[in-house]
């Protein structure tokens, strides 16, 4: 950029760079989906051709920013995780957010189409805002994970429950609010089974756990370090940087609807969280 008289203006801007050594987690969410639901008809309470939507534009998203770990998305977000390590962008906040959301805005509005081939898509466009959060230890991002997997959960049987009493049992979204109100779960279930002869447990498993997208490196040499930690190949000399980009650019991009609360998922993927030396 040219010196001018003008150039002072720059000082005016903010640094924005996220701290070293911290996890961070670009969420982004749809704005205004209750009224886009509502417009494009999307079925209740879960539309399938709407979550596979989500899930293709996050599955490119993954493979555009080979930085990005893992990805958990339900209802209208999505979690993309950037390894503690990352430096992309010097790791500026601002810039993290705004790439992430429009990469999936356009990814959600370009595959609109394949998803809804009957209902042309129409201004407004749907759009997705992106914020960056730190989580210092694994142990916390491993808790933020479970946060949005609960949500989920707590969610899906609240509108199961809901949309059975109001679609199937002819009630008004009033009168099932009212009939909900201060239920737990066993209660939901009970409901379910015995006034709609809907077992929860076997509804869909993308509803009730959501989508979790990895870079897969199963058969992978991926060692385990003295610690029983997973380490993955050392990525600071530049042709080192370079084979582990090729690698992940290889790497199978896996979209699975699994439990990420217990230990079994983390326990076979060991190297998605993995340190790096
Ligand atoms: P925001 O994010 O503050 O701009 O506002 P909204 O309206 O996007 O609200 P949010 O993100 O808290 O909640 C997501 C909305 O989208 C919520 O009203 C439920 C709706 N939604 C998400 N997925 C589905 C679906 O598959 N079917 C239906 N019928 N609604 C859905
Ligand atoms: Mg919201
Ligand atoms: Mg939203
Ligand atoms: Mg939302
Ligand atoms: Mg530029």
């Amino acid at each position: 950029m040219a010196n001018s008289e003008f150039g002072y203006v720059r000082n005016f801007e903010q640094p924005d760079a996220l701290s070293l050594s911290n996890w961070i987690v670009v969420r982004i969410d749809g704005r205004g989906f209750t009224k886009l639901c509502k417009k494009y008809d999307f079925a209740k309470p879960n539309d399938r051709r709407a979550l596979d939507l989500m899930n293709a534009a996050a599955s490119e998203v993954v493979k555009a920013f080979v930085d990005v770990v893992l990805a958990y998305g339900q209802s209208d977000e999505y979690s993309f995780i950037f390894h503690e390590s990352a430096a992309l962008f010097d790791r500026r906040s601002a810039k993290l957010a705004t790439s992430i959301a429009t990469a999936f805005t356009a990814e959600y509005c370009m595959q609109w189409s394949s998803f809804f081939p009957d209902q042309p898509l129409v201004r407004p466009w749907p759009t997705f805002d992106g914020r960056c959060v730190c989580y210092p230890k694994r142990k916390i991002l491993r808790d933020y994970i479970s946060w949005r997997q609960a949500d989920c959960h707590i969610n899906n049987l609240y509108n199961t429950t809901f949309w059975s009493m109001v679609l199937k049992g002819g009630m008004s979204p009033t009168e099932a609010e009212h009939a909900l109100k201060g239920t737990v779960s066993a209660n939901k279930n009970e409901i379910l089974f015995s006034r709609f002869g809907i077992n929860y447990n076997n509804e869909p498993l993308i509803y009730k756990k959501g989508t979790v997208i990895y870079r897969s490196y199963e058969g992978d040499a991926v060692t385990n370090g003295e610690s029983g930690e997973a380490r993955v190949a050392d990525p600071t000399s530049k042709t080192q940087m370079e084979k582990e980009r090729k690698r992940k650019l290889k790497a199978v991009i896996a979209v699975e609807h699994v439990n990420l609360i217990g230990e079994a998922f983390w326990e076979a993927h060991p190297y998605v969280l993995a340190t790096k030396r």
